[in-house]
C-alpha cells in the first residue's frame, strides 16, 4: 500500500487518516468517482427540446464526484471533490442536481479550486442567494439552504472541495419536482440570474 491509497478501513474506523487531493489532475487518489450524466437531470433544464436533442446524440457526463464518505453518525464529517464540466442545454449552463440535506439543520463548506461558477441556494421558505465560485472562494452554505453548483465558464471545468456532516444525507425530491427558484442562463455571452417559471412559492404548491 502506498501512502496515496485510501483504504476501506481508514474510511470506517475512527483512526486519523490522510487522503490526497490531486489538484492538477482534479481527483482524489484511491477513490472511485461517482459519475452523473445529463439524463439524471431530466426536467431540470428549462429548454426541454434542447435537452432531448443533446440526449439523442448520447448522454454526456456533466460531473464527477470523488466522495470520502464517513459513517453517518454525529460528529463525523464527509468531504470530497466535484468536477463539473462546461456546457449548456439551450442557454442554461451545466449544473449539479442540487439538494437539501435530509437533516435540514446541517450546513456545508465549499472551497473552489478552479474554474468559474455560481452556487444557487434557497431555503424551504423561498429565500434565495447566488454566490460566485472562483478559485479561492470559500462558500458557506448555512443549515436549511438547498444548493446547486453551476459552471458558467465556456471551456473550463469547475472544481471544488466540500465538507459537510456525515449524517446530513441528501434530499433531492423538492428540487426534482420544481427546480430552484433561480436559474443561471447565458445572456449576450454572460451569466444572468433569471426566474424559474416552474417554481411556485410554498403556499401555492
Ligand atoms: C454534498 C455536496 C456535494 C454534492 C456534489 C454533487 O452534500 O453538496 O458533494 O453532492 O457536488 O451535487 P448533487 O446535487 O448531485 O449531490
Ligand atoms: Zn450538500
Amino acid at each position: 500500500m502506498t501512502t496515496q491509497q485510501i483504504t476501506t478501513q481508514q474510511m470506517t474506523t475512527q483512526q486519523p487518516f490522510t487522503f490526497f487531493l490531486n489538484q492538477f489532475e482534479a481527483r482524489i487518489e484511491g477513490v472511485e468517482p461517482l459519475v452523473r450524466r445529463l439524463s439524471s437531470l431530466r426536467g431540470q433544464f428549462l429548454d426541454q427540446s434542447a435537452f432531448d436533442a443533446i440526449l439523442a446524440q448520447g448522454d454526456p457526463m456533466l460531473y464527477k464526484v470523488y466522495a470520502v464518505d464517513r459513517p453517518g453518525v454525529d460528529g463525523e464529517l464527509s468531504s470530497g471533490l466535484t468536477i463539473l464540466h462546461p456546457g449548456k442545454v439551450g442557454d442554461e449552463y451545466f449544473m449539479t442536481k442540487g439538494h437539501f440535506h435530509a437533516v435540514l439543520e446541517t450546513g456545508e463548506v465549499y472551497y473552489c479550486l478552479g474554474g468559474r461558477g455560481m452556487m444557487v441556494m434557497e431555503t424551504p421558505e423561498g429565500d434565495w442567494h447566488v454566490a460566485e465560485m472562483t478559485p479561492g472562494a470559500v462558500v458557506y452554505v448555512p443549515p436549511r439552504w438547498a444548493h446547486r453548483s453551476v459552471n458558467v465558464s465556456i471551456a473550463e471545468d469547475l472544481v471544488f472541495f466540500w465538507v459537510y456532516p456525515a449524517n446530513a444525507g441528501h434530499d433531492y425530491g423538492a428540487i426534482e419536482r420544481q427546480g430552484f427558484r433561480k436559474l443561471i442562463v447565458a445572456q449576450e455571452g454572460a451569466p444572468a440570474i433569471v426566474d424559474n417559471p416552474r417554481w411556485l412559492p410554498p403556499a401555492q404548491r
